[in-house]
């Protein structure tokens, strides 16, 4: 396999998660680590090299000239929420230094993928599609991602079944407006909404629950990294092994005027195709509600 560079840009709770279960993964030759704070990289580095034992991918810190030759960019660099917090309240803050970090790291490689994971990430998302100057097809972000895996792993509870063999997607906003496609949700090929246990189930308490899990967890323990690190890492292992795969991630959505998840089909190069998937008239409504409350705060900061 050709040597394949990931860049983490912030090297906080997030960064150090993906980087770790990118480690365990052992399909990237080498792991970038940048972050503003110097000794918060040393320490990560120092700390995921021990990861050693059971994982040939390198990993060190880098300037941000080097991320910018990197084969895949991730960014979890910004501030997090606190207890109560709305994501959409980081905006003005990750706006700024995402700016920076973007800035920072030109010229970039042409051929590079941005993954962007610091919140609020679908209005991020938009304005890194515009500031790295990559093709939109290669800056995406890890959306209702984790939201669909919380969807999925309820959902196989209730049924009893693996999550790997529920087909469910929390789409729109990686935030409070994101909504269950309950519709085209399905196990085995049979709808989700034939299934007794599934019509017996509180669904808009099932959304409400998804929605605030992270607030739940920050509540707790005061951030969530182990769930986003995990998929962000299955994300770059796709783009890496060119998968294929189909995953509900940020992207532009053309008829809508803005980034929010879409089941995406994307590899190497990119998203390959994004999929409209059929929604009930009222899921439709949502997905406009959803449109219109990104568009209207993306507005706000560009
Ligand atoms: P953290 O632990 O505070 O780490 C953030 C890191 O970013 C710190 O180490 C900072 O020093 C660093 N940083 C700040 N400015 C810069 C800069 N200009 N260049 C490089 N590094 C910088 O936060 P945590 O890791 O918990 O969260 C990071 C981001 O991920 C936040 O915006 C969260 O809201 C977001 N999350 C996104 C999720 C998703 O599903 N998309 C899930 C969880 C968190």
């Amino acid at each position: 396999m050709a040597p394949y560079k990931v860049a983490i840009v912030g090297a906080g709770a997030v960064g150090a998660s993906i980087a770790y279960a990118l480690m365990l993964k052992d399909v990237a030759s080498e792991i970038l680590i940048n972050d503003v704070v110097p000794e918060i990289v040393k320490g990560q580095v120092l700390d995921l090299s021990d990861v050693a034992c059971v994982s040939s991918t390198k990993v060190k810190a880098a300037t941000s000239q080097e991320v910018g030759q990197a084969d895949i960019i991730v960014i979890t660099a910004g501030a997090k929420q606190k207890d109560g917090e709305p994501r959409t309240d980081l905006i003005g803050r990750n706006y700024k230094i995402l700016e920076s970090v973007i800035g920072g790291m030109k010229p970039i490689k042409p051929e590079a993928i941005m993954l962007l994971v610091s919140n609020p990430v679908d209005i991020l998302t938009e304005i890194a599609q515009k500031l790295s100057g990559l093709p939109q097809k290669q800056v995406f972000g890890s959306g209702t991602y984790l939201d669909s895996t919380r969807l999925r792993a309820k959902i196989a509870d209730v049924l009893h079944v693996n999550a790997g063999s529920v087909h469910a997607y929390v789409l729109g906003e990686h935030g409070d407006s994101q909504f269950i496609a309950w519709g085209a949700a399905s196990v085995a090929g049979k709808p989700m909404l034939e299934f007794p246990e599934i019509q017996k189930l509180d669904k808009e308490q099932v959304q409400a629950d998804i929605a605030r899990k992270a607030l739940d967890i920050i509540k707790l323990k005061g951030a969530t990294y182990y769930g986003i690190g995990a998929c962000a890492a299955d994300l770059c292992e796709s783009i890496i092994l060119d998968k294929q795969v189909v995953r509900p991630l940020s992207v532009f959505v053309p008829r809508l005027g803005c980034c929010l998840s879409m089941p995406a089909k994307f590899g190497y190069r990119g998203i390959e195709e994004i999929y409209e998937i059929p929604l009930h008239p009222a899921e439709e409504e949502q997905l406009q509600t959803s449109a219109q409350a990104i568009k209207k705060l993306t507005q706000s900061v560009v």
